[in-house]
């Protein structure tokens, strides 16, 4: 049965993910009026559309999970490295079920409209079921990677076969087995689900306009005495990862690439390939910096792929070119090289023959080539960070929208809010660490820093924060000033916004790291909101 969301609330949460439910349970705790809104049917956010073949985190799962209740920590166990979208989402109903939060959320409604009303100091919110309310404080945690993207490509939509976009997978599943299916996209999610729909499909045509470079996940079944001796210590382990650059306990290299012998970098090179992961990036401090540097792991790659690839012309395909190792997402496969060696599989380079356009069931190429698909996947991203945010009407003081307010890219200060929007609050959004750190870490943080807000708030008899705008400007020239020395400008990639036409590009994450962000934060924290207009009820005439 829908839960009918209260007329009016202290707080009201966008979205039943990892971020809301988390602040659900937090500001149940500290006793506010809070509810949450969910457009979908069930829990999990992005982890409940995500359904494809091969869906799974590419950060390890025993990272992947909160830590703000060590019960939950002992109670639930991880089985392998990388979890897979069904343990995820296992794992999210296990937290809901145990914590209790259902009674505290209403799903399949989508909230529309928030508008600030400065005059009594709260939001005025609709939903595409009608309800109307009101909320003194909002909380963004509608995701980062949570609005799926079609391909600008004419005809895409009229597709005559089964068309299924991997960001929001068919909860009743497609029908792969002997079909002619295509997949667009070589991104995380195309190399995820690439091989998985090949085992499945009559024929797979794999449409690549960039290659991705990827790196074997050497995912595993967990060993029980390893996550038992983790779990005994686990609160020391995650403290050791809430204050490293990335959130993790990876190893971050200090000598430059450039200076190690040969030999010595090979054996390194060779070391992360045969461990997995994402480690490799940090292996040396100038990955990110000197495109030199980044190249020899880039070589590095291209070097397996061309003995893991039976085909010479298809493996040269595969090797990425025209950008930097590290500068776009690092894609963690299974199998993904290998199975270009399939029979039933085909490379088809859209970056020489582009799509032009979807005529019935077949894709078509600038050259005139027709595939004929009886399945057409879509593994084409998302519009990153703002796109969940654009698709309400956001409007702040003076009815100014969020799109205005953002017309060159994101500015907020701490990532959490943007002048203009008081007592709105953006979980792990542009600006901060977000899909740059574990994401689980930056969550807690950022749930544990908004809600801490709020109360102080309350108790201080606030009913209105804003950012200053020199706060803002300070500290989106901070996330510039971070960024701009590295490679991640020349990715072209969603990072800076690259994938969705006319969105300005600008790199939206704050490279800083994760550890130093949770410093910076605290300050302002324990500097009384420094940084924020704070103003008080007025008193009764
Ligand atoms: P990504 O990483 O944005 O990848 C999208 C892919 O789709 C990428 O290879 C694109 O090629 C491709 N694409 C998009 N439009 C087209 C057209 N018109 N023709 C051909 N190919 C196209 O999305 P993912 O879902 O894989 O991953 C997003 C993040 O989610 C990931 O990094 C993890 O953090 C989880 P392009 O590179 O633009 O040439």
């Amino acid at each position: 049965m829908r839960v009918t969301t209260p007329a009016e609330l202290d707080v009201l949460v966008v979205g039943a993910g990892f971020s809301g439910l988390y602040a659900l349970h937090r500001l149940r705790i500290l006793g506010r009026r809070v509810h949450v809104i969910e457009a979908d049917d069930d829990l999990g956010g992005v982890w409940y559309r995500n359904r494809y073949p091969g869906a799974r985190c590419d950060i390890e799962s025993v990272d992947y999970c909160y830590s703000f209740d060590d019960s939950i920590v002992q109670e639930w166990t991880w089985t392998e490295r990388y979890p897979a979208q069904p343990e995820i989402l296992r794992y999210i109903e296990f937290v809901v079920d145990r914590l209790d939060l259902r009674s505290g959320i209403t799903f399949d409604t989508r909230v529309t409209e928030l508008h600030w009303d400065d005059g009594d100091a709260l939001w005025r919110v609709a939903t595409d079921r009608g309800d109307r309310l009101t909320a003194r404080h909002v909380i963004m945690a509608s995701g980062q990677l949570s609005t799926p993207r079609l391909p600008d490509i004419e005809g895409i939509a009229d597709f005559a076969g089964v068309l299924a976009h991997t960001g929001d997978w068919p909860r009743e599943g497609v029908e792969l087995s002997s079909k002619r299916v295509g997949v667009i996209g070589t991104g995380s999610s195309g190399v995820q689900a690439v091989p998985q729909v090949a085992r499945q499909a009559g024929h797979l045509s794999v449409f690549q306009r960039t290659a991705h470079y990827a790196i074997p996940a050497r995912n595993h079944d967990l060993d029980p005495s390893y996550v038992a001796e983790l779990k005994a210590r686990f609160q020391e382990y995650r403290e050791i990862a809430r204050h490293h650059p990335g959130g993790t306990h990876r190893h971050i290299g200090t000598e430059s690439a450039l200076d190690v012998d040969p030999a010595a970098l090979e054996e390194t090179f060779h070391r992360h390939w045969e461990h997995g992961g994402p480690d490799i990036l940090a292996a040396y401090r100038d990955f990110r910096t000197d495109e030199r540097a980044a190249e020899k792991a880039g070589e590095f790659v291209k070097e397996r792929i061309r003995e893991i690839v039976a085909d010479p012309e298809t493996a040269e395909r595969l090797c990425p070119k025209g950008y930097p190792f590290g500068s776009k997402r690092l894609v963690l496969e299974i199998d993904y090289y290998t199975t270009f060696n399939r029979d039933n599989v085909s490379l088809v380079d859209v970056a020489t023959d582009p799509i032009v356009r979807v005529d019935g069931n077949a894709v078509v190429l600038e050259s005139g080539a027709r595939h004929e698909l009886d399945v057409l996947i879509a593994a084409t991203g998302f519009d990153a960070l703002t796109g969940p945010l654009f698709a309400i009407d956001i409007r702040g003081v003076g009815g100014r929208t969020l799109p205005e307010a953002w017309a060159d890219g994101p500015r907020t200060f701490l990532g959490i809010s943007t002048h203009g929007f008081p007592n709105l609050y953006i979980v792990a959004g542009a600006g901060s660490p977000s899909v740059l750190s574990n994401m689980l870490i930056s969550i807690e943080q950022h749930v544990e820093w908004i809600t801490d807000f709020v109360q102080y708030q309350y108790k201080s008899g606030i009913v209105r924060a804003e950012a200053r705008s020199e706060a803002q400007d300070r500290w989106t020239q901070e996330v510039y000033d971070v960024a701009e020395p590295t490679l991640f400008m020349k990715g072209s990639s969603w990072y800076v916004g690259a994938n969705v036409p006319g969105k300005p590009r600008v790199f939206m994450l704050y490279l800083g790291g994760v550890g130093h962000y949770r410093d910076v934060c605290d300050q302002v924290a324990a500097d009384d909101y420094a940084g924020f207009t704070l103003d008080r009820a007025k008193d009764p005439a």
